[in-house]
């Protein structure tokens, strides 16, 4: 594509990284953007606050998986991408009730390509050639890693638990559309981000809070899990570069380099809490439990981004110290926030598939 797109369809635009995206990237005026959002539990329309009364801003309360909104949406507004970040994205939940993971990633994704390929369809000469689809994925399509390697763009997919399922089959669908009926559209498969705005059933913003509270801060297992952290910021830039610069058909892989046991994590997120909110050092360090552990957890997740490093000329850039201080920082200083999610969800164990 190569120069700024004009308008930005962003479905999810109200959840975690949707909402950096919107914020961070491509609103307050650098682009026109439509989002289109079912507002779930996991959404904050709030998250948007800053983006109110700007005229080159729309939000739709709607469902992805609804073809003839997206069609009309298409129609009237026109846009040169489509970013899509609208998923359910809970792997504990998905444990609970894959049905939603079903509607939303398999059957919304696919509904959300429909309504594109019609339009590609009807919009005229010229429109697909620069129009993009950026599918916005995770690298846990592709299973669990042993205690050496890294996934690549290549790495088989064998998704784990109903959630990467339903992303692996959204992917699928994603590259058949491409295939068959030549969509142009570009996946990013990412690891696990964090940062401010993220809703308090993941790791991060669950162990900040239970810090805040002094309560037990419940570690599945032994802890050894590893996850490959990015800053959420750094994400959102790298979905801005592909969405500029990425070829359609191709598929990267996101990650910053930065392999955490949860435990080392949940130590670091402690460490940090305790310098911002001036406790004891190693007061935080001393909640930690462990406990039952998530049933078919992955054991590693770790991914080599040096593609999308070279052909998007893209890089995480947010050192890990400097991408937490933000991260606690932001749950500190918004205790309202914290309080209007947590009507939702008040922080109990989920996903032992009870
Ligand atoms: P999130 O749960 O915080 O937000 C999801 C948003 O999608 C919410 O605003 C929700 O209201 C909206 N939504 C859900 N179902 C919808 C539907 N049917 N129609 C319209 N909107 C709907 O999720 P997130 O963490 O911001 O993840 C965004 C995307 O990034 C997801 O596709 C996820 O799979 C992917 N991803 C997330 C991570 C991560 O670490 N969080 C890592 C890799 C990839
Ligand atoms: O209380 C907890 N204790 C714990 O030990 C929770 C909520 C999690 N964990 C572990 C499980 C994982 O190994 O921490 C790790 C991270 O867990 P989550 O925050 O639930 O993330 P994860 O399952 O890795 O998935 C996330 O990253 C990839 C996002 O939720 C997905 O949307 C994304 O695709």
């Amino acid at each position: 594509m190569g120069t700024q797109p004009g308008t930005i369809l962003v479905t999810g635009g109200a959840g975690f990284i949707g909402s950096n995206f919107l914020l961070g990237t491509v609103g307050g005026g650098r682009a026109r953007v439509v989002t289109l959002d079912k507002l779930t539990y996991a959404a904050n329309k709030d998250n948007l606050a800053p983006l109110d009364g700007d005229e080159r801003h729309t939000f739709v309360q709607g469902d992805v998986g609804d073809r003839g909104l997206v069609l009309s949406l298409l129609r009237a507004h026109r846009p040169q991408a489509i970013v899509h970040f609208a998923a359910e994205s809970h792997v504990d939940r998905s444990i609970d009730g894959p049905g939603a993971f079903v509607h939303t990633n398999v059957v919304g994704t696919f509904e959300l390509l429909e309504a594109t390929r019609a339009w590609l369809a009807e919009a005229g000469e010229g429109t697909r050639e620069s129009f993009r689809f950026v599918h916005v994925s995770t690298d846990e399509v592709v299973g669990s890693l042993g205690p050496t390697g890294l996934f690549r763009e290549d790495t088989p997919y064998a998704a784990s638990s109903p959630y990467s399922a339903s992303k692996a089959a959204s992917d699928l669908f994603v590259r058949a559309y491409h295939r068959t009926y030549g969509v142009p559209t570009i996946t990013v498969n990412s690891t696990n981000a964090y940062g401010p705005h993220q809703f308090p059933e993941k790791l991060v913003p669950l162990m900040v809070l239970g810090c805040l509270e002094g309560r037990p801060l419940p570690v599945y297992g032994d802890g050894g899990n590893v996850r490959d952290w990015i800053f959420v910021q750094d994400l959102c830039d790298g979905l801005h570069a592909a969405l500029l610069h990425g070829p359609p058909g191709e598929s990267y892989l996101f990650g910053a380099r930065n392999e955490q046991t949860n435990l080392d994590m949940v130590h670091a997120i402690c460490d940090v809490f305790d310098d911002l909110h001036g406790a004891e050092p190693g007061t935080s360090r001393r909640l930690v439990t462990f406990v039952a552990d998530r049933p078919g957890h992955d054991r590693r997740y770790a991914v080599d981004p040096g593609r999308a490093e070279r052909e998007l000329g893209w890089r995480a850039a947010v050192p890990f110290r400097e991408g937490l201080r933000r991260t606690v920082s932001f749950y500190l200083d918004n205790p309202a926030w914290c309080a209007a999610v947590q009507a939702r969800y008040a922080r109990e164990r989920l996903g032992l598939g009870k």
